[in-house]
Order: C-alpha cells, then structure tokens, then sequence
C-alpha cells in the first residue's frame, strides 16, 4: 500500500471537549481553571450515566422507589442514580460549593466552600422514557457564587437571574449522546465517542433557524390552557405546522434547535406555573436559545430576566426560534 493510501487510515478524529475547554478558556482572562475542571466533571458524570441508561433494561434499574421526590412523584431508580452520579462528581471535582437538584429538596452543599460556583441540575429529565426507550437529558446552570469564598454559601448565591448564569447546558441521551453548552460566546455541541470514552466537537457555533415549521406541547392540555395559548395552537394548525412532541424537553428542544421550531409547557389550569423548573430546566434552555439567536419567554418577559424567589420554582416557557416565538407572544397577548 502506498503511503498516499494510508489517509483514510489518518484522518483527525476532531476536537476533544478537554482541548475545545482549553482553547475556551483563553476567552477568560481571570480563569484559573476552575470552571474548565468543572465541566470535565460534568462530562464524567454524563459518561457514566450514559452508559447506565443505554443498558438500563438489563441492570434492572428502570424501576420505582418507595421514596418520593419534592413535585410530591415517586422517585424512579434512574432519577436518584443520575442524582448520586452528578452530585458525587461535582462534589469530588472540588469546584462546586453547592448543588440545587431537582430530586433533592434541600440544598446540596459540597463541604468545598472556597470553590466559586453554584450548579443548578435536573440529573435526569423525563426519566421515564428511558422505561421504552426514548430520548431524555440531563439540564444544568452554572453560575459563580456572590458570597465570599471560603463560606456557607447563600440564598443570593441560588437566586440569581439567567442573565448572571455562567454556563447553560445539557446532555442528549439519544440515538448519540451530545453534550451541548454554551458560555455566553455561541453554543457548541459535542457527540460522544464511546470506543475512545470521548465528546467530540460536531456541532461548533449553533445557530436555530429563525423560522421553523414544528411546534411541541402536549395538545392534551388544550383545553387547560389560556385563550391565548389555544389561538395560537389554532394558528400552528391553519399554518399547518408539524407536531411534534416526544415527551423529553430535550429531545424536542435539540430537533428544534437544528431544525427551527417552537416548544411550549404553558400554564394550565391545574399548574398555574406551568410544569418545568425555572433554576434548572428553563434557565439552561433559555441561556442556549438566544445564544443561539433564538428566545425564551414565560409568556410575558424573558426567561433570563425573571427573579427567582425559590430554588424549585416553576414556570411557563416559550421557546424556540425567534420569528415564532415573536409569533406566539403577538396572538397571546393580542387578546
Ligand atoms: P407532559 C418530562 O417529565 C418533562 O419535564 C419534559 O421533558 C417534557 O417535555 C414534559 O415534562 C412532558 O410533560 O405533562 O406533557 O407529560
């Protein structure tokens, strides 16, 4: 074979996420590192946990507890192992001073009180289609702590606004594993390599179509919904949009930040909060949408810009592309 022949033998595999962080953190001045070793631990804990779920039925961990978590379900074996898995990492990497999870009620603190940032996660999002084998995700916010370190960290240090997030994020636990992030200088996506235990960079500088044909919600709750809302449901169909709702946020999310299109969990009658978790399902999504030239609302202001008064704190969202989006707010708010 002559040495010309041996290029498909010699290809770069790409960019690791190690060295994409590397290169990242040039942006910071300041970084010591810090905020790189803690996405690392973020990546391990995904890793692992990607591989609990991709042989889920044969670990017999598809199961439920007999315990029950703070929306009042009971907790399924998967939500308190990606719990466990996440909290250990972040708790081990050092550089996390507390956690806010959503299977937890209280605040996880580390013991690392001079570490600089505060993570907010859902470990594992729609846990339950795992059970037949659809798509979920892990979601989380990094934000730096306000209180001075080396001490308890504080209420001020949870309750802060998208706006101050350092870091939003989320893993697919899909047809691949992607792990995709943004720190306020675009969204980048990486797919995992599971024969070299590796995120590639696959996706660099993300961008959602500003229109899209596809609109996700749960059309059950139709008649649950504002007026408002229903309108503009009724106008997806005179559009003759696509439906399209799996069920897992991210899931629908990720099509529709490829793709274009529009997701919704809107107030209901029972949820007047909606359903999704502002600290750590709303605020990740929000942060990667207009990073990626897209927007988020409740319906009434940005996500970014809602000041959270409880870690668990729910809201309604909007979010997608930016011309349905604008959409959306025009036929709700016309009435
Ligand atoms: P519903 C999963 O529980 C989740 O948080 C999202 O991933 C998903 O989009 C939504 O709730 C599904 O909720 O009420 O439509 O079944």
């Amino acid at each position: 074979m002559s040495r010309q022949n041996l290029k498909r033998f010699t290809q770069p595999v790409g960019v690791t996420l190690d060295r994409f962080i590397e290169k990242d953190r040039s942006r910071y001045p300041y970084a010591t590192g810090e905020l790189s070793q803690l996405l690392r631990d973020i990546a391990l804990a995904a890793k692992i946990l990607n591989r609990d779920i991709n042989h889920s039925g044969l670990i017999g961990i598809e199961g439920v507890l007999d315990s029950e978590n703070i929306q009042g379900e009971s907790q399924k074996m998967l939500d308190v192992i990606a719990d466990i898995r996440f909290s250990r990492a972040l708790r081990i990497g050092g550089e996390t001073c507390c956690i806010v999870s959503e299977e937890r009620d209280e605040v996880i603190y580390t013991g690392n009180d001079d570490a600089k940032y505060v993570v907010t996660i859902d470990p594992i999002d729609g846990s339950s289609n795992v059970n037949v084998n659809i798509s979920t995700g892990t979601v989380f916010s990094i934000f730096r702590r306000k209180s001075p370190t080396g001490t308890t960290p504080q209420q001020e240090d949870i309750l802060q606004t998208g706006r101050h997030q350092i870091v939003g994020g989320y893993i697919l636990y899909g047809s691949s594993t992607m792990l995709v992030y943004t720190t306020g200088y675009g969204v980048n996506g990486f797919t995992y390599e599971p024969s070299l235990g590796e995120f590639y960079l696959s996706h660099p500088q993300m961008q959602i179509p500003e229109n899209g044909k596809i609109y996700s919600v749960n059309e059950g709750n139709f008649y649950d919904f504002d007026q408002g809302i229903r309108d503009y449901l009724d106008y997806c169909k005179q559009q003759r949009l696509s439906a399209r709702y799996v069920g897992s946020m991210i899931a629908d999310f990720h099509r529709n930040l490829l793709q274009g299109g529009i997701y919704l969990y809107p107030a209901t009658q029972q949820q007047p909060q909606g359903k999704l978790r502002l600290m750590y399902e709303c605020l990740p999504l929000a942060y990667i949408a207009e990073q990626a030239g897209g927007l988020a609302t409740n319906g009434t202001i940005d996500i970014l810009d809602i000041q959270p008064e409880s870690r668990h704190q729910r809201s309604p969202m909007i979010v997608g592309s930016k011309k349905m989006v604008e959409k959306a707010l025009e036929i709700i708010n016309e009435k």
